[in-house]
């Protein structure tokens, strides 16, 4: 079971970037950096996440001793464990809805960003969690857990969110990646769901296929079967819009 230390924060540039300096400096697996707001929280691809006060904002540091190629299924983890935790603030009528690798959307909505990164044999874990407040003047589709009728709070969110990872933490290490997998596919989009990969400056759109038993994307295109192990993807969102 995992053991958490938490060190909050008020205000800070990055969550991810003060745990991969604690990591470096040897923090032990389950050290977590919160903060109330960050002024330069990162996404994926040098991209920016929105960080007012509000929301959840937290780095996990994992020292879990995978050989790299078994990294990604950490992803899948993190997902099914911020996806529990937003469903236990949520009224029962409302679900999450994940979409690969590990964005977790509500109402169509992004209500939740999860940003791996490794240092060394460190992994840390950063994830936001939109919970009151839903940032300002985005033309993309975006939920929050109060928006969408739960009655969550920050510090809430983040123990429920906690106990949710170590959760699948002990399932995964327990039963291995095939239980993370499947319970992945039965709460995520169904197949033939439209989805575009970015790799680069490059998109391929095809049709959500499977996902293989390593955690790669099976995405049925117009020059056969392709299987991606990493890349950015969107959901093609009913009415032709596209969630990000
Ligand atoms: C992600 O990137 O979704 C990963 C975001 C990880 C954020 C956490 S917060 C704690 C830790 N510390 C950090 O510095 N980062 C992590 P990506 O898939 O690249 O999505 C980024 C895109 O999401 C942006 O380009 C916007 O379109 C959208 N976005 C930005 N802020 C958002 C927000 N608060 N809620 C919903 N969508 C947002």
């Amino acid at each position: 079971m995992t053991r958490y230390d938490v060190r909050h924060y008020n205000s800070i540039g990055s969550t991810n970037d003060e745990a991969v300096r604690l990591a470096n400096e040897g923090a032990p697996h389950g050290t977590v950096v919160h903060a109330d707001q960050q002024t330069v929280g990162r996404g994926r691809l040098s991209r920016r996440w929105q960080s007012p006060p509000g929301n959840l904002y937290l780095s996990i540091i994992l020292r879990l001793d995978l050989p790299p190629e078994r990294t990604t299924e950490v992803s899948f983890i993190s997902a099914l464990a911020v996806a529990d935790a937003i469903e236990t603030m949520l009224p029962k009528q409302e679900r999450t809805t994940l979409k690969w690798p590990n964005d977790v959307l509500v109402r169509d909505g992004k209500i939740s960003g999860i940003l791996l990164e490794q240092t060394g044999d460190a992994l840390i874990l950063g994830i936001g969690i939109n919970v009151l407040q839903p940032p300002g003047g985005v033309s993309y589709n975006v939920s929050t857990i109060v928006g969408c009728g739960g009655l969550g709070t920050v510090d809430g969110t983040r123990s429920a969110l906690l106990a949710a990872l170590a959760n699948w933490l002990d399932i995964w290490q327990r039963d291995g990646f095939a239980a993370v997998r499947s319970t992945w596919l039965a709460r995520a989009h169904a197949p033939g769901t439209t989805l575009r990969v970015q790799i680069g400056d490059h998109t391929i759109e095809g049709r959500f296929a499977d996902l293989a038993p390593d955690g790669a994307l099976l995405l049925d295109t117009a020059e056969g079967r392709k299987r991606y192990v990493a890349g950015d993807t969107s959901l093609s969102a009913p009415g032709g819009g596209e969630v990000r």
